[in-house]
């Protein structure tokens, strides 16, 4: 159950993020349409919405998933490795303390984006890619074990971060695609195969019993809803084009 998510606003400035989409620039107020309808969507999940100002000086800074990992126990900073999005965790923390008492962080030569871990029960897979590397995981690793949690890595081919292609939804339930299908680490799960046609949709967000996915996917839709599951779709095209999805648009804990 997530009583909240922290989310911030897209910056102007976007339209010069990162990306290897190829899919245009982002319409920067359909963005912000697009985002609200967004918050609209997880307010209905029952969830109490910390929204931040836009961060002009970060154009990715709306992707505030990869600035933070959350659990029960701690929150853990990041260290976002693409250069220009180290130091959008700053302000996060600042947030995170309101609700955290225990904070950790990861440090450099570490780094680690919070879009490639993810948490199922007290275990967490985190994706080795060109954001998070050997030493991230380090440390991570010896932060959570701490906390009586456990971790494993898996390095990436192609995605750019594990939550990228892959969604834990409850229970035994993945929804993946490419390069996740196949592999070892998610043998005992059971999958919702995403087309590659449409991976883009395997980015998706269970939140309090629904879930959470991008607009446009109808393949995927029906084969989350005929795994019974409730769906609510919404349109983050803007997003996408700066390889961003569901997930990346909010900290949810
Ligand atoms: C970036 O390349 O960092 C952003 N343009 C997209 C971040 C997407 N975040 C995520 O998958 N967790």
């Amino acid at each position: 159950m997530f009583r909240n998510v922290i989310v911030r606003k897209p910056a102007k400035s976007m339209v010069h993020g990162l990306t290897s989409a190829n899919l245009g620039e982002p319409d920067y107020k359909k963005a912000c349409e697009q985002h609200s309808a967004y918050l609209t969507a997880l307010e209905q999940c029952g969830v109490k919405i910390t929204l931040l100002e836009a961060d002009e000086r970060f154009p990715d800074s709306v992707f505030v998933e990869d600035t933070a990992v959350l659990a029960e126990k701690c929150a853990i900073v990041t260290n976002p490795g693409a250069p220009s999005r180290q130091g959008e965790e700053i302000e996060i923390k600042k947030i995170l303390q309101l609700f955290y008492k225990k904070i950790e962080h990861i440090k450099v030569p570490g780094s680690l984006d919070g879009g490639d871990v993810m948490k199922v029960g007290t275990h967490f897979y985190v994706g080795l890619s060109e954001r998070t590397n050997e030493e991230g995981v380090r440390q991570f690793n010896e932060i959570v074990d701490k906390y009586g949690y456990s971790c494993s890595s898996m390095p990436l081919n192609e995605m750019l971060h594990l939550k990228t292609g892959v969604a834990f939804l409850k229970e035994k339930d993945l929804v993946v695609t490419g390069e996740f299908i196949e592999r070892e680490e998610f043998k005992d799960f059971t999958k919702i195969i995403v087309p590659e046609s449409e991976s883009y949709a395997s980015n998706c967000i269970m939140v309090n019993g629904t879930v959470i996915m991008p607009a446009g996917f109808p393949q995927t839709q029906l084969a989350i809803e005929n795994a019974g599951y409730i769906v609510k779709a919404v349109d983050v095209s803007e997003f996408r084009k700066l390889d961003g999805g569901v997930s990346c648009l909010s900290l949810r804990f």
